[in-house]
């Protein structure tokens, strides 16, 4: 389906667009054709106006009209069509943000006709009126939620079309052997070999498929600038895991105390190692108890060691390894991890050593999360452990989970014609077929194929007003 031809009622939409809570200004966004209606109604301008122009700010109040009562001291800006985000009509409202005010400007523009707009449906228009495809519309949340200055960086570029940029190349590339294969098709009797079948699977492997990897490959890395990853530090009871959470923060966010059990719930917090989004994530020491409080926090620990990038497994360097420490480690060693042994500053040679025998087969790192060293080597490990050492920079474009799943899609289908097409005997309808799917995969990725569903799906992840 083609965005035009998706339907969409008509409806004049509006929102707070500002989140709530008291500030220094609140926004309320209107779209749709009554936009003007409705300005005219609630407004009253300071100074008289002939006619709202386009764009400009204008000075004055809200008013009820039908009870007179004055709501907030305002400024408005109508946007006439088709310049605007949504290519509809737009007024925008800056009141006052508190709570009770923007409310009730809400209330008045809904009694006057408009319906309160669905999360992200600002955007979807956007999309369906053509302004935007649905990589930038995708694009946008990313900016909205992005966590570190690379994934902001990432975000900008695929809302300025890089993404789609990429694909077209691919989709070109696609019409003409699809051009091709139908002459194949409609003239079978006569035989045409514009190009023979071996220089045509040549032709998709070069422009199509390779394109295709290379974005793949960009998958990864993307995610980790967009979504970061999560760093679970686990351990005994009192080998400094809050020690090093507060020190990677440069906060005194866990409490810290020499009582083993201190940490009984999750502690999570952002931090930025290297350029990575890290959401770290401090546990209860892990240990058998009979404390139920601290049962559960065990518990809660282990579900996190579950879906960590990396476990930071934490010991204790001026004591002697016990047992404890080597089952839990029997744990972790299959899932990504660092050894970290801490408190070197009060360790001696031979419980470090011990700890260097007992962990031989690891690459140990060695900190003081109380005196804060080792942390830039610690900082280095986890990120060469996330990127596998390969990715030095933020990638240009990288696709989301959707987007990549579509461009896996496109690449199957491809290899599909490939293989067909290096057959004995070629049937030239069942590479078209193949082709077709190709096309109709790799325009998931802009929205030219797509589907109620799937939009819903994407643009119910926007927050209200946007
Ligand atoms: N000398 C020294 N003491 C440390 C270091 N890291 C932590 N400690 C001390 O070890 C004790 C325990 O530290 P925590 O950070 O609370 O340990 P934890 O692993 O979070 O403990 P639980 O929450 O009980 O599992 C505290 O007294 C810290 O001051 C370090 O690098 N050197
Ligand atoms: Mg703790």
């Amino acid at each position: 389906m083609k965005p035009a031809e998706l339907e969409y009622a008509e409806a004049t939409i509006a929102a707070i667009a500002t989140p709530v809570g008291p500030g220094a200004i609140g926004v309320i966004k209107v779209s749709g054709n009554l936009s003007e209606r409705i300005l005219k109604r609630l407004f009253e301008p300071k100074r008289p106006v002939e006619e709202f122009q386009s764009h400009r700010l204008y000075y004055g109040f809200i008013k009820d009209p039908e009870s007179g009562e004055l709501i907030d001291e305002v400024l408005v800006t109508l946007m006439r069509k088709p310049h605007t985000y949504t290519r509809e009509d737009v007024l925008e409202i800056y009141g006052h943000s508190g709570y009770l005010v923007l409310t009730k400007i809400l209330e008045l523009v809904l009694r006057e006709g408009a319906r309160l707009a669905e999360p992200g449906e600002f955007t979807k228009r956007a999309f369906l009126n053509g302004r935007i495809d649905l990589s930038q519309a995708e694009a946008l949340l990313d900016l909205i939620n992005a966590r570190s200055e690379k994934g902001l960086r990432l975000a900008l570029n695929q809302l300025r079309g890089a993404l789609a940029q990429e694909i077209i190349p691919v989709k070109e590339a696609l019409l003409s052997a699809l051009a091709v294969v139908e002459v194949a098709v409609d003239f079978p009797e006569e035989d045409v070999e514009l190009l023979s079948h071996y220089e045509l699977a040549e032709q998709l492997e070069k422009e199509v498929l390779s394109p295709l990897q290379r974005l793949l490959t960009n998958y990864q890395s993307g995610r980790l600038y967009r979504e970061g990853i999560a760093v679970v530090i686990a351990g005994r009871p009192n080998v400094g895991k809050s020690s090093l959470l507060n020190a990677l923060l440069l906060e005194e966010r866990a409490i810290v105390t020499p009582i083993p059990g201190t940490t009984r719930d999750i502690i999570e917090e952002f931090a930025n190692i290297r350029g990575l989004p890290v959401r770290l994530i401090d546990t209860a020491g892990l240990r058998e108890t009979e404390d139920l409080v601290e049962e559960i926090g065990v518990q809660r620990a282990k579900e996190k060691m579950a879906e960590a990038d990396v476990i930071i497994f934490m010991v204790d360097g001026s004591q002697e390894p016990q047992e404890e420490d080597f089952r839990l480690y029997q744990e972790i060693k299959d899932r990504p991890h660092l050894v970290v042994v801490n408190k070197i500053d009060i360790a001696s040679e031979e419980t470090l050593t011990l700890w260097k025998k007992a962990f031989a087969q690891e690459k140990c790192i060695f900190i003081s999360a109380k005196k804060r060293e080792g942390l830039e080597a610690l900082a280095e490990n986890i990120f060469s452990l996330v990127t596998g050492e390969r990715v030095e920079s933020a990638p240009r474009v990288a696709p989301n989970l959707r987007q990549k799943v579509a461009l896996e899609k496109t690449k199957e289908a491809v290899e599909r014609a490939i293989a067909n097409l290096r057959q004995p005997v070629v049937y030239p309808e069942l590479v078209a077929v193949d082709i077709r799917d190709a096309l109709h995969s790799l325009g998931e990725i802009t929205g030219e194929s797509t589907t109620e569903d799937l939009l819903d799906r994407i643009f119910s992840n926007f927050c209200l007003g946007k």
